[in-house]
């Protein structure tokens, strides 16, 4: 049987437990400030920025080391706009007849809507792609596994990577999201995941007063 080969673990660092503790909770304070934000300013963004946002997202854990994810960046204000003009269309459907009432009503404290400025304001639109499998350099298919689970622990990362650099992001998701393949050119085995506009936030921007659920509520210890 043919086994991997292996090297010591010599990037991980242990803390002495109270700097565990002080690491833990200041993070936890770190990523509380994070809020998603609708109202993007049109500053421009060093590009360097994102690039290093997403090799950390890049890191993330995966099924058997495939990766299964591709990263668009767009900041052309033409790709933007096309992409803002058919998001628009699907959104337009979705608020006007295919969303059912109790979605409608859950969205209500978000004061969310079909018009979607933010995809031409913001800098940068991350369309982050699942790919379903790839193909080698003979161009045999290559499987890819636990696609879902993979491509939502990169995405969380490449968020948290922004907050950490100052920058704010919004997931966003219309459905169906097939018009990004198309727009961007990619190919058949890869299915758009979400877009994540990111930026600078509006002078003023106002974002909606929610809460996140206790510990208790979100957590049992056994
Ligand atoms: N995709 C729509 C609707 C929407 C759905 C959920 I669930 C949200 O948390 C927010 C929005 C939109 O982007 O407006």
């Amino acid at each position: 049987m043919h086994e991997g080969q292996f090297q010591p673990l010599s990037s991980y660092r242990e803390y002495p437990p109270k700097e565990m503790k002080r690491r833990a909770q200041d993070f936890y304070a770190e990523m509380k400030r994070r809020r998603t934000v609708r109202e993007f300013s049109s500053r421009p963004v060093d590009i360097e920025i994102i690039r290093n946002c997403i090799l950390t997202a890049g890191t993330a854990p995966n099924g058997a080391n495939m990766q299964p994810w591709h990263f668009a960046v767009v900041s052309d204000p033409e790709v933007k706009k096309q992409i803002r003009v058919e998001a628009e269309k699907v959104e337009e459907a979705f608020y006007d007849g295919k969303a059912p009432d109790y979605w409608l009503k859950d969205l209500e404290k978000l004061g969310t809507h079909a018009r979607k400025p933010f995809l031409e304001e913001a800098p940068y639109l991350i369309v982050i792609f699942q790919q379903k499998h790839s193909l080698d350099e003979h161009g045999e298919k290559q499987h890819h596994y636990y696609i879902n689970e993979s491509v939502g622990i990169a995405t969380g990362m490449l968020i948290t990577a922004i907050h950490n650099a100052g920058l704010v992001s919004l997931t966003h998701t219309p459905r169906p999201m097939k018009f990004l393949r198309e727009i961007l050119g990619r190919p058949a085995y890869e299915t758009p995941f979400l877009i994540l506009a990111v930026g600078y936030p509006k002078d003023g921007a106002q974002v909606p007063t929610i809460e996140k659920k206790t510990l208790e509520e979100i957590a049992s210890f056994y």
